[in-house]
């Protein structure tokens, strides 16, 4: 497996994330929901939402309390369908990636489903 649960006193929510398989949740206003994922070999990965909420995503290194964005590597607000987020990220086996999910502009409320797809790894040959 390469999902862990987050426990964290500062979390609204913590969830997990799975690689090729579709989570579900819902957004309130100014919440956010924190995934934790764990690369399973080096490669390229994609995480996005699919649905009708205008979603927002931060990358961090490390889990950050409340809104702050010290750290923050990535972000995304639109590039997947509609207003959904997506992003692609290029990770080495083993190395941990966290994702704040909220709605865009911490206004935004909505259920949305939420998945990492593996493109295939780097340096594959076509
Ligand atoms: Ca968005």
């Amino acid at each position: 497996m390469y999902l862990l649960k987050l426990e964290d006193q500062y979390f609204d929510h913590n969830s997990n994330i799975i690689i090729d398989f579709e989570l579900r949740n819902d957004c309130l206003k100014g919440d956010y929901i924190w995934y934790k994922f764990t690369a399973p070999s080096n490669g390229s990965y994609t995480f996005r939402t699919t649905g009708a909420t205008d979603t927002y995503a931060e990358f961090f290194d490390n889990v950050v309390s409340g809104t702050t964005t010290f750290g923050r590597l990535y972000y995304d607000n639109d590039s997947g369908l509609g207003e959904n987020f997506s992003k692609q990220i290029t990770m080495s086996n083993g190395e941990t990636i966290y994702l704040r999910v909220r709605g865009d502009n911490w206004i935004e409320t909505g259920s949305f489903s939420i998945i990492v797809i593996d493109n295939g790894g780097i340096g594959f040959d076509i």
